[in-house]
């Protein structure tokens, strides 16, 4: 299987760089987890405006759909929380967001809007991984430039 992989960006989050990946292959949540954990470090941690701004805007032109990020819960109980277990608390979820429409959507599509919506794990969508560059040594300008990866 070849899985179209675009870099989209390098991130200075919390003083380390972050590069985003989005993948295109469309997946369950869980499988998008395993997915961004085997290659990169895990599926996104979104902290801030600007950081989603700027991951928005720096998607692959034509790119249309909604896409997995790393917030879940584990039950309608719990809290929201970041795969990584980051203490991020942004959360810019769509009026009436979330709703747990249904019963069962315990994961979380960030819109080409920006918006957030709870929706059922079991959905394949697009998804964004990223991958921590805790040191780069001088190597920011030439991945600011979109990439096309192949698997
Ligand atoms: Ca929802």
């Amino acid at each position: 299987m070849v899985l179209v992989k675009s870099l989209i960006g390098l991130f200075v989050i919390h003083h380390e760089f972050v590069y985003f990946y989005l993948v295109s292959e469309k997946m369950s949540w869980t499988d998008a987890r395993t997915y961004c954990r085997q290659h990169h470090t895990d599926l996104a941690t979104v902290n801030e405006q600007k950081d989603l701004a700027e991951l928005l805007k720096s998607l692959p032109s034509g790119f249309k759909y909604d896409m997995w990020i790393g917030l879940y819960q584990a039950n309608a109980y719990s809290p929201w929380v970041f795969s990584d277990g980051s203490k991020s608390l942004f959360r810019p979820w769509y009026s009436a967001q979330p709703n747990n429409a249904g019963g069962n959507q315990f994961c979380v599509y960030t819109s080409l809007s920006g918006y957030w919506n709870d929706w059922d794990c079991a959905d394949k969508l697009p998804f964004v991984c990223y991958t921590g560059v805790p040191h780069m040594q001088g190597l920011e300008q030439r991945f600011l430039q979109h990439k096309i990866l192949p698997e």
